[in-house]
């Protein structure tokens, strides 16, 4: 055996010398080396040697089979010099030519927003929930107080499905399936981020396609200051900076009261002008009872903010339709 293993590992070292393709180096090493090689082979016959010289046998296939290895990656190395050489002679080959720039891709701005409202929101122990953006009417419509004929339906102008479903035109939905899911126990603290849809006419600042975040608070005791409290940290942080916030009488039917809270920079001179952000209120006592919890013990705020008009108000951006466009060059401005 060990004469056989002699002659196999010159062999192998002379095949090495000889290659003169890769390819022949790969044949080495697969015949000679690989799992099925020939060195496998002698190795499993080691069993018909005497017991006493079975350790020095092996430690000698090991020894050659180190030497063909080494060999082979010594020739190999001195093929890829060649190839590299012939490259860089090659007058059609400049290294100093730019590489192909691979395009990658990034977060759509209004992702990006939704993103950060769900960290901060996250941060201040809510948790983020989903809904279906096809809705029965019920839980669009009736269980948030707006009956059928209720004037307050002309203004979000819907799209209808022959099924009588409809594509939910805000966000305040997903407050019935929360609560439900919740079982009546609170405490409950969820937003609901998402795409709404409303049967208008685009411009600059409306499309028919378009993205709300919903929040949500329920528990014992709350109140109106606690929602401005949250709404004002929760601006702060997503505008970076300290804002000021106040809240005006406004109507949706299902709070009670229902304000529209507007917001500047905290320290602006008493002329500063307020911008609109959001509606909120505190959830009316019936869409509580809706959700399974018991109005008499416990209260709760809620709001609804659209987050293109964020991204817009971000990059100085002043046409909405571009958003959904999925032009390139407007996109890779972000
Ligand atoms: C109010 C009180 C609550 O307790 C909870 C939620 C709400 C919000 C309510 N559900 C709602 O949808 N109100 S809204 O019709 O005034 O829309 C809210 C926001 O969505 C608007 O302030 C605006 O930023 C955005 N929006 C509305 N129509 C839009 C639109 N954004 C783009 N295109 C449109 N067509």
């Amino acid at each position: 055996m060990k004469d056989r293993l002699e002659e196999l590992a010159s062999q192998a070292l002379q095949r090495i010398a000889d290659a003169e393709t890769t390819a022949d180096l790969e044949q080495v090493d697969k015949t000679i080396l690989g799992r099925k090689g020939e060195l496998a082979c002698l190795m499993r016959g080691i069993g018909s040697l005497p017991a006493e010289e079975r350790k020095p046998f092996g430690r000698l296939v090991n020894e050659r089979k180190e030497a063909i290895e080494a060999a082979l990656g010594a020739r190999r190395e001195a093929f890829d010099a060649v190839r590299q050489q012939a490259r860089l002679q090659d007058s059609r080959y400049d290294p100093t030519e730019p590489g192909l720039a691979v395009p990658t891709g990034h977060l759509h701005p209004i992702t990006r927003v939704r993103r950060e409202v769900e960290e901060i929101f996250l941060g201040l122990g809510f948790d983020v929930v989903d809904g279906p953006e096809v809705e029965t009417e019920e839980f669009n419509f009736d269980l948030l107080n707006i009956p059928a004929h209720h004037p307050a339906r002309d203004n979000q102008d819907t799209f209808w499905l022959e099924s009588g479903h409809v594509l939910r035109t805000h966000t305040s939905p997903v407050q019935l399936r929360a609560m439900r899911a919740r079982g009546g126990q609170p405490p409950l603290r969820v937003i609901a981020p998402g795409r709404v849809f409303r049967n208008e006419q685009p411009d600059r600042t409306h499309e028919a396609i378009f993205h709300q975040v919903e929040g949500l608070m329920v528990d014992r005791g709350i109140t109106v200051a606690d929602m401005k409290g949250v709404l004002a940290l929760f601006l702060s942080r997503l505008f970076g900076g300290d804002v000021e916030v106040r809240l005006r009488p406004h109507y949706f039917p299902f709070v009670e009261p229902g304000f529209e809270l507007d917001m500047r920079p905290a320290g602006s001179p008493p002329e500063a002008e307020w911008l609109e952000a959001l509606g909120c209120g505190m959830v009316h006592p019936d869409v509580l009872a809706a959700g399974g919890f018991d109005p008499d013990q416990v209260t709760g705020w809620a709001f609804g903010m659209g987050l293109d008009r964020v991204a817009m108000m971000r990059h100085g951006i002043d046409d909405l339709r571009w958003m959904l466009g999925g032009d390139l060059r407007f996109l890779q401005q972000f």
